[in-house]
């Protein structure tokens, strides 16, 4: 047995090297810079003034600002602002989009805008529509609007859908599913089937909770953090003052990464001028890279580890959990030879990992879209919660499970009740408000939704923000699925992909709205820390402009298909009024009602677990086996590429460059990973060589929906057998499996074969 809680681990080196461009620490002062460049430009005024208005950050759902002033965090530490935070705020004080803009370019050149190039038109300044036949956009006042809105929601209910992304207010939110239920509709796709449905689907299943069990607060106390899939230094950058002050204080952090992010190995905050900004501090103790998609392997290992050295906690098991005996069976039945050949781990890191854990007094595990875009993420999400829970690291301070989640309100989104999988208790309580049930017929989640626009069966779809297009896998279909909806209308602070390529059958609309701190009222929204930030009254910059607030054209438009039922729908344009409805019917929420009045914001009641008594029917937490995935990889010739042909099958992971925001790109560059454009792949050294590759050479990469060429190969600390590619462009390559239980893509995981550009006259698979 080791339980020598000194022993200090080396992070092992990783098999392969980087490339020379890439610098040595994440974040450094390179974040100085832009910031000094962003708010001493000419527009740093406009910045600045935002920057200290009363919201809450529009970026990640870390959930920085609100009404203690724009820098401060939940436990009031100051300068607690990224330069994330800049780069969303300096999209949205862009100009507008002049009068004549959209008559001089036809959808056709609009088509050939990348999503940077879009992002940069300006902001969205008056309703436009693009109505079938026609070549341009054009402008339409908001009585036609209401007129094609109105005749679209007067379909069948199983007929019309929504889609939103996760950075409207709870407000917005709240009265998007109220329109709908009370229409007869439960088509209430989001982003969040996209991301973290699997942590919500496998939270709930084992505790009866959907969201992080762990407060800002107790992450303070933990001693050791295990960060799983996540790529925090670039996505939520403030979590990562945390994880520097826990190694300050001795604790220890152990990564899970088949990418070796350099900002979690090492890392150069500006919130520690003296002694971080420059030379970096370090942050993973501990770094394994598994093969993508195999952490359930791992984690079993990691079990079967803590039981051999005798570091579970069997009186907690017994006293608060059930189902474990299986689990315990399962790590202890499943030989090394299964687990280290799945995850690619050796036995000896799994042995280290498990030593730290297991010797580490309050252990908080965070996780992100490594774990749950897979085709088994929610037996992901379980794998790492039976091990929280085997050494009895839930349910208590300073420990827990913390999903990390993605926009600033995706999780506030779920609160409110946009989703296919309704609470229990909201359903009764909505029902209750209607005065009558709701309709049983199982809604569309995001996949399904385009599925079903796809067979012809969606009329009418309201977009309250996001991409639908952009955020989807195989981009072909998503576009032909799209294009069989009769109305599209898209509500929107900026122009989009989706908004060029998403276009309907009959009449596409896109609405100019106010973001989070334009809008006349006050908002809500929710971190992923279960933290209700309130956002003060705003102006928008934009001169002269026709912009709507989303709370606004819901509710009106909401008025004009049910009139008073079942609410005054007119009266809930003063968001104060929605805030009762919120506190009177979801569950958590009662101290929204007395907001207005206090000004307080507040953490969500019933969400933070500091003892072992859950919300499931008995209190204890339910156990599930995870069986082990099979990760066999296709073959070459499986995609068509003939066996003559030099060419490697690599597990492809795609997601986020450094300066991107979703489908959103900001800069083309990724100078942490040190690749200089979009149309890069970031590949092991070792598989390039195997088929006589070179750095820098181009290739083209293929799977099974389609292929990009001229794709240059960056060699980068990714382990052998993975590859990383950037979102949204690589969407248009892959199908993607889905996880079946929650809906979610399997992103992280996609099948692709690589091979040298075909020179002229080669005949390579189309
Ligand atoms: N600046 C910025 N902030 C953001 C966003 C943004 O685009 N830009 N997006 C927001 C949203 S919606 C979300 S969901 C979050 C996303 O935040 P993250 O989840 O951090 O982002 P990703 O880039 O999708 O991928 C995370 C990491 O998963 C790793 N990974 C891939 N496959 C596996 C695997 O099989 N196992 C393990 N253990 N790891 C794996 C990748 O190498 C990568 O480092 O960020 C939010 N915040
Ligand atoms: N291959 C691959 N695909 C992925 C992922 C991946 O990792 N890999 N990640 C998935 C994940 S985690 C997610 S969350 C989705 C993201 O999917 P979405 O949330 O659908 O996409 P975003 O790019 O965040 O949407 C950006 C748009 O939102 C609009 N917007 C911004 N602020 C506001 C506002 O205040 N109100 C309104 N109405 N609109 C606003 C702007 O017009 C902006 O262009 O993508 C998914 N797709
Ligand atoms: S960590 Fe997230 S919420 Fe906080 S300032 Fe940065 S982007 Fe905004
Ligand atoms: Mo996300």
């Amino acid at each position: 047995m080791d339980t020598n809680p000194q022993q200090t681990v080396q992070p092992i080196p990783p098999d392969h090297e980087t490339n020379s461009e890439t610098p040595e620490i994440g974040g450094g002062l390179s974040v100085i810079q832009y910031w000094a460049e962003h708010t001493l430009s000419p527009e740093g005024a406009k910045l600045w003034q935002t920057l200290l208005h009363k919201s809450a950050c529009l970026s990640c759902s870390w959930g920085t600002g609100g009404q203690k002033g724009g820098f401060t965090n939940e436990t009031g530490e100051k300068l607690q602002r990224c330069m994330k935070s800049v780069e969303a705020i300096s999209a949205e004080i862009q100009p507008g989009i002049s009068s004549h803009f959209f008559d001089q370019y036809s959808i056709e050149q609009l088509q050939q805008l990348t999503s940077l190039e879009a992002d940069r038109l300006g902001r969205l300044s008056f309703p436009v529509i693009l109505r079938a036949g026609k070549s341009h956009y054009e402008r339409i006042t908001w009585e036609g609007v209401y007129q094609i809105a109105e005749a679209g929601f007067r379909q069948p209910p199983e007929r019309v859908a929504s889609y939103s992304s996760g950075r409207s207010s709870n407000e917005a939110a709240y009265l998007l599913q109220l329109l709908m239920r009370s229409l007869g509709s439960n088509n209430l796709a989001d982003c969040s089937d996209l991301c973290h449905a699997p942590s919500t689907f496998g939270l709930k299943q084992m505790f009866g909770t959907s969201t992080s069990m762990v407060s800002l607060e107790n992450l303070k106390q933990a001693d050791c953090v295990m960060l799983v899939g996540s790529n925090c230094s670039y996505n939520h950058p403030r979590l990562m003052n945390e994880l520097i002050k826990l190694r300050d204080r001795g604790g220890k952090i152990i990564v899970i990464n088949p990418v070796m992010e350099i900002g979690l190995v090492k890392f150069g905050s500006p919130a520690f001028p003296l002694k971080s900004l420059i030379t970096g501090s370090e942050i993973s103790s501990l770094y394994l890279q598994p093969i993508p998609g195999s952490d359930v392997a791992l984690f079993v290992g990691i079990q079967k580890a803590l039981i051999e050295k005798g570091l579970i906690h069997q009186d907690f098991l017994q006293a608060h959990t059930e189902g474990w005996q299986a689990v315990v069976e399962q790590a202890q039945t499943t030989s090394w030879e299964a687990i280290t050949q799945t995850c690619g781990v050796s036995q000896a890191e799994i042995e280290a990992t498990a030593t730290l854990i297991g010797t580490s007094k309050q252990v908080v595990f965070a996780w992100a879209m490594g774990i749950t875009q897979h085709q088994n993420g929610v037996d992901n999400v379980y794998s790492v919660s039976n091990t929280a829970l085997l050494t009895g690291n839930v349910g208590k301070v300073g420990a827990g499970l913390m999903p990390v989640r993605g926009h600033s309100n995706v999780q506030g989104f779920g609160s409110m009740g946009v989703t296919i999988r309704l609470k229990k208790e909201i359903q009764q309580a909505l029902e209750k408000l209607l005065g009558r049930s709701l309709s049983r017929v199982q809604g569309y989640d995001t996949r399904a939704l385009i599925e079903a626009a796809d067979a012809g069966n969606v009329d009418t779809l309201i977009c309250l923000g996001g991409n639908l297009y952009a955020a989807n896998p195989d981009l072909t279909q998503a576009k032909r699925a799209l294009s069989q909806v009769d109305t599209i209308i898209y509500l929107a602070t900026k122009p989009n992909l989706g908004h060029f390529h998403g276009l309907a059958k009959q009449n596409t609309i896109i609405l100019p709205v106010l973001n989070r701190f334009e809008n006349p009222h006050k908002t809500t929204v929710e971190s992923g820390n279960n933290f209700v930030r309130l956002n003060d009254e705003g102006k928008t910059h934009l001169k002269d402009a026709d912009l709507i607030a989303e709370v606004e054209f819901l509710t009106e438009l909401a008025h004009r298909l049910q009139g008073d039922f079942p609410v005054d729908w007119r009266k809930l344009q003063d968001t104060k009024y929605v805030r009762q409805l919120i506190a009177q019917t979801i569950p958590g929420f009662e101290k929204m009602a007395t907001i207005d009045e206090t000004q307080e914001e507040f953490t969500i009641s019933g969400r933070i677990f500091t003892e072992p008594k859950f919300s499931t029917p008995s209190g204890k937490a339910s156990m599930f086996v995870t069986p082990l995935p099979e990760l066999a990889l296709p073959k070459s010739t499986d995609f068509g590429v003939s066996e003559s042909t030099p060419a490697i099958v690599v597990a492809l992971m795609t997601g986020r460059s450094y300066s991107q925001h979703n489908t959103v790109v900001y800069k083309i560059a990724d100078k942490y990973r040190g690749m200089p454009h979009r149309n890069c792949i970031l590949m092991n050294r070792h598989d390039a060589e195997s088929i006589d590759l070179e750095e820098h050479q181009h290739v083209t990469v293929q799977a099974d929906a389609g292929k990009l060429t001229d794709v240059e190969v960056i060699y980068g600390a990714v382990r052998q057998g993975a590859a990383l590619m950037f979102y949204p462009e690589v969407n248009v390559i892959f199908k993607a499996q889905i996880e079946e239980r929650s809906g979610t893509p399997a992103f992280k995981r996609v099948p692709a074969v690589v091979y040298a550009q075909a020179t002229t006259g080669d005949s390579q698979p189309a």
